[in-house]
């Protein structure tokens, strides 16, 4: 059903669009509020607006407190990563959230469903993944909590509808306000130092909503007009598919590896891995078990990829994904 939207609309529409004081930007959708016609049309217009004047209105009221209100949405981490979700609004990151993991976040289709960061564990093979649902990102409105998630996150999932009316434009914007915010999203295999003025952030581009688009066309412009490096993923969160490469790719882009402890004489636990950076030595392992192996370690015997049948390996050894590890001291 179109808007039909009257002439007056647009012209106080460009005066948002001119200002960056939060009071005139309330004072300005409360107008926009009072000139749009109420009808189906325009529903979704109308709780946009609304969104954002409770929001700044919640802002400006909560100034005093910024401190507090930034730890309060600080979310510790848990299993063997966190991963951050963010994107437009509508672009489906809370139903990602809720087909990835047994949570159940507000899914709904209008803009501007989730107002705080919403933590959920994802099942991988024997971990868990962390991963965060976060308000939608627009060129208007970002708090400083979301920045600071994402600062503190392992990874960023950039989650966007490709059923949108320009998707390449969506990434852009959220890279163009990210980096006003002094983060860069890279690719994954981004070999770039943290930069002085720049946090630089793994980040995959995840293509939602794919089961109504062919994305062939959004899959090269993002290649030829955001970055060749980036490899979009395309997956349906309602229909659920892709989503076993996706948690694999997840998993991947922590870059952990698990390590299983055994008792001499005794059988291994898969169950429970202990979960290390690559490149972490078998001290590293010893620390984590117990304060006394770190001390007396002597040696260790690895079965694994690259260690077999019991061999024995001393401190440096750099762990491997899946080696099962006898302590001795
Ligand atoms: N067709 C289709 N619709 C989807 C898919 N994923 C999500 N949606 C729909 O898109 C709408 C928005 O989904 P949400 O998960 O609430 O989007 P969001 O990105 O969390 O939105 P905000 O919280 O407002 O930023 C809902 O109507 C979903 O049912 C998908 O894979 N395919
Ligand atoms: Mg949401």
């Amino acid at each position: 059903m179109p808007a039909n939207l009257p002439p007056q609309y647009f012209e106080v529409e460009k005066k948002l669009k001119n200002t960056n004081n939060p009071e005139e930007k309330i004072k300005i959708m409360e107008e926009l509020l009072s000139i749009i016609p109420k009808h189906k049309g325009t529903e979704k217009l109308q709780a946009l607006y609304k969104s954002k004047i409770s929001k700044l209105k919640a802002r400006s009221q909560k100034k005093t407190a910024t401190a507090r209100h930034e730890s309060l949405h600080h979310i510790e981490k848990s299993g063997a990563g966190q991963v951050v979700l963010i994107g437009p609004p509508n672009s489906g990151k809370s139903m990602l959230i809720k087909s990835l993991t047994n949570a159940e976040p507000e899914v709904a289709d209008y803009p501007f469903t989730t107002h705080k960061p919403y933590p959920a564990m994802m099942k991988y093979e024997n971990v868990q993944v962390q991963l965060i649902d976060t308000p939608p990102i627009t060129r208007d409105y970002m708090e400083a909590w979301h920045t600071e998630i994402i600062k503190n996150a392992d990874t960023v999932l950039l989650i966007i509808d490709s059923t949108s009316r320009d998707p390449v434009e969506d990434i852009m914007t959220i890279q163009e306000v990210l980096r006003e915010k002094k983060i860069s999203l890279v690719p994954e295999n981004d070999k770039t130092d943290q930069g002085k003025n720049q946090f630089m952030k793994k980040c995959m581009i995840v293509l939602n909503k794919v089961e109504m688009m062919n994305i062939s066309v959004i899959e090269k412009q993002i290649k030829e007009f955001v970055e060749p490096e980036f490899t979009p993923f395309a997956c349906s969160a309602v229909q659920n598919s892709n989503l076993d490469l996706l948690r694999k790719k997840i998993f991947k882009s922590l870059n952990v590896l698990r390590v299983y402890s055994k008792i001499p004489g005794k059988k291994p636990s898969y169950e429970d891995p202990f979960i290390f950076e690559y490149g972490s030595s078998l001290m590293d392992m010893a620390k984590a078990v117990h304060k006394d192996f770190a001390k007396n370690l002597k040696y260790a015997r690895i079965w694994g990829k690259k260690k077999y049948g019991g061999q024995k390996v001393n401190k440096e050894y750099k762990l491997q994904d899946g080696d099962v590890i006898e302590l001795h001291i």
